[in-house]
């Protein structure tokens, strides 16, 4: 039977996903990533699940990369089919329906940082450091990190980091707003549950469309943009949570939301 390197566990309707590959820190090797793969299938059909947090096993990484013992096997003209898998994984789970929070708990290099920057939030531990290594393996990052990152953080930033393998501490992760969180070491997923719940409690159609509202129109023009915010309001307009707010705010009550 093959390794389990990914495992998950639902706890009130969070479900709490871990990267498990620990003698590698939690490196991702190919199964890795395609159970991190057959994860999402399965949380995308569970209707169970209303938000996610992926964190890395144990409290020294989160994940320290694609696995390099991988690579002297990949030629240049299979590499794109490689690169081409991990972002589609990785874009799966940035345009996951419900939302998705990195609890970064150590390392974050390569692959690592490409995946919590995936993730809608960030909260890290404050012995996290984030990173993007691969010009010290003659590579560049290959599952987002060329692209995410200088949208993130601003171009110059992004070079920085990729170019010269500047890694940043949980602090300046922060300031840069590659991190919305810093958390004592060992806190992260707590942290994140709170952040989630606090999410879980608002009207659950409304979250999804600000996330597609978000990431779809970080892709547009401005006008394109506003058009999308005003189609996706019309939906929010149009389910029985909107009434549910405005009365209850009206009678000074908690609103009871049904995500209808
Ligand atoms: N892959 C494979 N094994 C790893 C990785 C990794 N990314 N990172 C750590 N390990 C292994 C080490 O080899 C070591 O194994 P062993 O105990 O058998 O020797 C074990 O994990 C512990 O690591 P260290 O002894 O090195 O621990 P340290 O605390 O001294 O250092 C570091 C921790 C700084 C994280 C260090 O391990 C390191 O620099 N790791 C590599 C980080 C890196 O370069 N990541 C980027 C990889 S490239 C990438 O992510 C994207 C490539 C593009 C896509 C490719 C598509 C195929």
């Amino acid at each position: 039977m093959e390794k389990q390197y990914v495992h998950y566990h639902i706890e009130e309707g969070i479900a709490i996903v871990t990267i498990d590959n620990q003698p590698a820190l939690n490196a991702l090797n190919a199964p890795t990533l395609n159970q991190l793969d057959k994860t999402f299938d399965d949380l995308t059909k569970n209707q169970e699940v209303k938000g996610v947090i992926i964190t890395g096993a144990g409290e020294k990484s989160f994940v320290a990369g694609a696995d390099i013992s991988e690579f002297l096997q990949i030629k240049g003209n299979e590499a794109p089919g490689f690169m081409a898998r991990g972002q589609k994984i990785f874009n799966k789970i940035e345009a996951f329906d419900r939302p998705v929070i990195a609890a970064v708990n150590g390392f974050a290099l390569g692959g690592g940082n490409e995946l919590a920057m995936c993730c809608d939030i960030c909260i890290a531990a404050e012995n996290a450091i984030f990173g993007q290594p691969e010009v010290n393996l003659g590579l560049i990052p290959g599952y987002g990190g060329t692209q995410r990152l200088p949208r993130l953080i601003g171009p110059g930033k992004a070079k920085e980091i990729i170019f010269a393998d500047e890694r940043i501490n949980a602090q300046e992760a922060l300031r840069t707003g590659l991190v919305q969180r810093v958390v004592p070491k060992g806190q992260a997923v707590e942290e994140a549950k709170k952040l989630l719940k606090k999410i879980l409690s608002k009207g659950p159609v409304a979250i999804k469309m600000a996330k597609k509202a978000i990431n779809e129109g970080l892709k547009f023009s401005l006008s394109e943009g506003l058009n999308l915010e005003a189609q996706c309001n019309g939906i929010c307009f149009g389910t029985e949570d909107k009434d549910e707010g405005a009365k209850a705010f009206l009678e000074k009550r908690p609103a009871n939301f049904k995500g209808k």
